[in-house]
């Protein structure tokens, strides 16, 4: 991996945990960013919720501001998704919030109210785009490319398409000031890379934003070349892998064996877009344990809000964030920062290291005694919760750390340890 990206994702593998924010016009069917697709709609059927919407309560501010009480370090809103609509004021198309009754540019209000509130700045870009008269029209979710019954006889000029897509990036990376960060989305089959004209993009958005992190979804994954984990990635391969939903079970390491920078993207119900019958949201404590995990193997957590279509943010999203940001409060500093600890993975939980420091998260209570595997005590210095700085009762017994009933952390809030370990110089 390339000292170029390796220097680029600084800050982003630093900051571990952001927010990415699904909003759009499918908020108003509120079943998910897919409905279009899923439902076979025309463009025209669709259009009834450009008339529609209404975003009254849009205030990117509130939507950064929690981001942040959460312990969030950037956020990534959808400027553009698969079903065409902009969230800005794209001189190229009409189809924009502009021409809502929103009557204004939400991207640019985002862009404003990140930098405001410190918080680093991302776009997500879909390559895909089912309103465009020249993208061919889908059939089904694993196949946006197959025509489906209504457009059976329609010609498309897919490079007149690609003039439009390429045009509008151009306009996201001049007319909104330093983004932080690129998402495009997504690749598949054949379509992937120079059938984008992908080298192309990322030229010129490199000329506009030169420290921009951009996602890895311009290639697919059947491309035999490039690709940032091997040693000659293309000018498109992006600088870091995307997981979705599913946490590599070692991290992503390239052919070196060395860790590259990722990105899961998870949701916290079951739909990215907006969803009024999906109540199955994960707990926050299983939320906090992912952001570990990624942690742990050296890898970021994005986590998805759908607001509404008020421009809300549903209240189970608003409240497990807020339940987040009660434990990143005291045991951010095990996230920040941190990465992969070369010792044994412990039975009871994770441990993640920042320089000499080791943070040993505990999932599972222990029998007494909470063996710290791969970890000697002539290593050991002192031994304290994160959370209250108290000191641990260090017990007897060889290589292992006793808890003292007071002291006990119940399970359900993640006891954090620190063992910092002792200088290496002395
Ligand atoms: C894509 C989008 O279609 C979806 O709406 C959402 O924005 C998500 C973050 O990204 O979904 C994908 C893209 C790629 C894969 C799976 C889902 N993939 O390669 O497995």
């Amino acid at each position: 991996m390339n000292q170029e990206i390796r220097e680029r994702t600084k800050w982003f593998m630093d900051a571990r945990f952001g927010m990415f924010i699904h909003w759009g016009l499918y908020a108003i069917p509120a079943c998910g960013e897919w409905v279009m697709s899923e439902r076979e709609m025309t463009v025209k059927e669709y259009e009834k919720y450009f008339d529609l919407f209404d975003p009254v309560d849009y205030d990117p501010k509130v939507w950064v501001r929690l981001a942040k009480e959460a312990g969030m370090k950037y956020a990534v809103l959808t400027a553009k998704h698969h079903d065409g609509f902009c969230l800005f004021d794209s001189a190229l198309t009409d189809y924009k919030c502009t021409n809502t009754k929103a009557g204004r540019d939400l991207v640019r209000e985002f862009v404003d109210a990140c930098r405001e509130e410190d918080i680093k700045v991302g776009l997500y870009f879909s390559l895909i785009d089912w309103h465009h008269p020249d993208f061919p029209k889908y059939k089904d979710r694993q196949h946006p490319m197959r025509n489906c019954e209504a457009y059976k006889d329609e010609k498309f000029d897919f490079d007149r398409y690609l003039d439009y897509m390429h045009g509008q990036v151009k306009e996201l990376v001049t007319n909104y000031g330093k983004l932080d960060l690129l998402w495009f989305d997504f690749s598949y089959d054949d379509m992937c890379g120079e059938k984008w004209r992908a080298e192309e993009l990322i030229r010129m958005v490199r000329m506009y934003q030169p420290d921009v992190i951009i996602d890895n979804r311009l290639e697919g994954s059947g491309e035999d070349h490039g690709s940032i984990a091997t040693a000659e990635p293309s000018i498109f391969s992006g600088d870091f892998a995307s997981p979705e939903q599913i946490i590599p079970p070692e991290g992503i390491r390239d052919q070196e064996g060395e860790l590259i920078p990722w990105e899961l993207c998870a949701t916290m119900n079951n739909h990215w877009g907006y969803c009024n019958f999906d109540h199955t949201f994960k707990s926050s404590q299983m939320l906090i344990r992912k952001l570990v995990e990624c942690t742990s193997k050296g890898g970021n957590m994005i986590l998805n809000v759908g607001p509404d279509a008020k421009g809300n943010i549903p209240c189970e999203s608003v409240r497990i964030l807020k339940e987040i940001g009660v434990w990143m409060k005291k045991n951010g500093e095990s996230i920040y920062g941190n990465t992969i600890c070369e010792r044994p993975k412990p039975e009871w939980g994770r441990y993640t290291q920042k320089g000499d420091v080791i943070y040993a998260h505990v999932f599972e209570e222990a029998l007494g005694a909470m063996p710290l595997y791969g970890i000697t005590p002539e290593e050991l210095d002192v031994v304290y919760y994160l959370a209250d700085g108290s000191e641990m009762n260090r017990g007897e017994a060889w290589n292992t750390v006793q808890f003292q009933e007071s002291a006990f952390v119940s399970f359900g809030e993640n006891p954090v340890f620190t063992y910092p370990l002792p200088d290496q110089t002395d």
